[in-house]
């Protein structure tokens, strides 16, 4: 019963986000969710439930015609700028955005627009036959970037900026994006995915792309397109994350490795507030983010099998008043190229209806389905809940670390793997006694103070009840 009533309450949460316009409702205030390989059909399938948890928009992965072949990376080699590819067809991607909008769900498409394919020769999944540079229909050998600033065409330096932005990236065939008439092309690319509904885009590789050369294919965009950019920020390199803000919102990826630092390597040091977000993009114009597809393979981040530590820092994530978060939602694998299961070259369906908590162990290419968390779900609604209240009486001592939102909601977590840490710390909240979020337990709040012992690995999280 207690569920069914809760549930009420996040759907008449999210139809009161639903119906505000974006200019009432800053980007900055809504919650996102990556959808890591997830076919058209199954996110579709899924947006009822994504809508009526809160979340206000999808990252979908791309969506053109891609290279052949068994690992998931396939995707970010574009051959063609056809919607087709193993998560689904043009009229699948269009079906996905007009039922997701139905549930008061945004789609964000994650556009392949620096390079084409690595790969030599071959026929793409759509049927395109290609080769490196030529890309019958779309692009030839003077399109693209010729850097001759390294002895085979790769960055081999990122303290090279002319190397990062005109040579290729993993030996991807480099777009020459100051062309006006590859500019054309790619907006071509940008207004198709509109024309299905997509409500805007991730720019993969941004970094690799100058903003000059970004600058007037966003500025030909149409008014409310939603623009978000993929520049890593990288300790001493000449590109930073600061030089794309004109053009949109960059996920901050030190937020992430702070996340790994404190969870996992318990390096508490790190999450103190100011002075872990005076490095950070400004807040209006950032991703949060526990993970994405790469960090959770290149070990900079808490990754699925950390599940419990994920739980924990996509909480704290929600607590927090930094950045638009962006929670994420994948499948396991054992080795990097791993890719989801898959028939006739297209990713089967995903079921996530069962799953309601993190587990332990996840077999290889089991989907995770980490969106489906109760906690996440209680956490988004606690967001929703303190918008507007700011952070404060941050609590730190060796492996806790909590913080208040402002009379409205109160966050603490113990992120010792062995030892439960006593508290007694002041939380704003009004006397009386308060549901944890996360274990379902009752705590007294006496002289504003909360008195207890945090368990090992856990949170307590108290919300106002007004
Ligand atoms: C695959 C193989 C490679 C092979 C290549 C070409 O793994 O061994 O050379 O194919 O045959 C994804 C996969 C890659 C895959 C690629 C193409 O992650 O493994 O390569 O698709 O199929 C830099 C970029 C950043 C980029 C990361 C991966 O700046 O933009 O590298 N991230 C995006 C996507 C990726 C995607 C691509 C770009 C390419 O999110 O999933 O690649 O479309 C420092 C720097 C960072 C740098 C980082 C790693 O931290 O600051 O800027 O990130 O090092 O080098
Ligand atoms: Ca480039």
């Amino acid at each position: 019963m207690r569920s069914v009533r809760f549930l009420a309450g996040l759907i008449i949460t999210s139809l009161a986000l639903v119906g505000c316009t974006a200019e009432e409702e800053p980007f900055d205030s809504e919650v996102g969710l990556q959808l890591f390989m997830w076919p058209w059909d199954s996110v579709a399938n899924e947006c009822e439930f994504i809508g009526s948890s809160g979340v206000d928009w999808v990252l979908v992965s791309p969506a053109q015609e891609h290279i052949e072949g068994g690992a998931w990376w396939t995707n970010y080699q574009p051959v063609s700028y056809q919607i087709q590819s193993r998560l689904g067809n043009r009229e699948q991607f269009q079906n996905m955005v007009s039922t997701c909008a139905e549930f008061g769900v945004d789609v964000i498409v994650d556009v392949v627009i620096n390079h084409m394919s690595a790969s030599y020769s071959g026929v793409g999944v759509g049927g395109t036959s290609y080769n490196k540079y030529e890309y019958p229909g779309l692009y030839t050998q003077e399109d693209f970037h010729d850097c001759q600033l390294t002895f085979d065409n790769s960055i081999q330096s990122y303290a090279d900026q002319a190397q990062v932005q005109t040579c290729e990236l993993l030996g991807l065939s480099d777009l020459n994006t100051s062309l006006p008439s590859v500019q054309e092309k790619i907006l071509g690319l940008l207004n198709d995915l509109l024309s299905l509904g997509a409500k805007g885009f991730r720019i993969d590789a941004a970094k690799h792309i100058s903003p000059d050369d970004l600058k007037p294919i966003v500025a030909a965009l149409p008014e409310g397109t939603v623009v978000l950019l993929e520049v890593i920020r990288g300790p001493g390199e000449p590109i930073q994350p600061e030089q794309y803000l004109e053009l949109g919102s960059v996920w901050e990826f030190d937020y992430v490795k702070n996340m790994k630092a404190f969870f996992v390597d318990q390096v508490i040091g790190y999450v103190d507030s100011e002075a872990r977000f005076i490095s950070h993009a400004p807040s209006e114009k950032a991703i949060s983010f526990v993970s994405n597809h790469d960090t959770e393979r290149n070990g900079q981040a808490i990754n699925f099998g950390q599940s419990r530590y994920f739980e924990l820092a996509t909480a704290m994530m929600l607590a927090e008043d930094y950045g638009t978060p962006m929670l994420y939602s994948s499948y396991a694998f054992v080795d990097y190229d791993g890719a989801p299961r898959e028939t006739d070259g297209l990713v089967d369906a995903i079921d996530c209806s069962s799953v309601s908590a993190p587990k332990e162990f996840y077999e290889e290419r089991e989907w995770i389905c980490q969106h489906r968390w109760a906690t996440t779900l209680k956490m988004i609604d606690f967001r929703n809940r303190v918008h507007g209240a700011p952070v404060a009486e941050i609590y730190q001592s060796e492996t806790v670390y909590g913080f208040a939102r402002e009379g409205k909601g109160y966050f603490i977590t113990n992120v010792s793997l062995d030892a439960a840490a006593d508290v007694d710390v002041v939380t704003t909240l009004s006397d009386g006694t308060y549901e944890d979020l996360f274990s379902g337990e009752a705590f007294e709040i006496k002289d504003g103070k909360l008195t207890a012992s945090i368990d090992p690995s856990s949170a307590i999280v108290l919300l106002a009840k007004n």
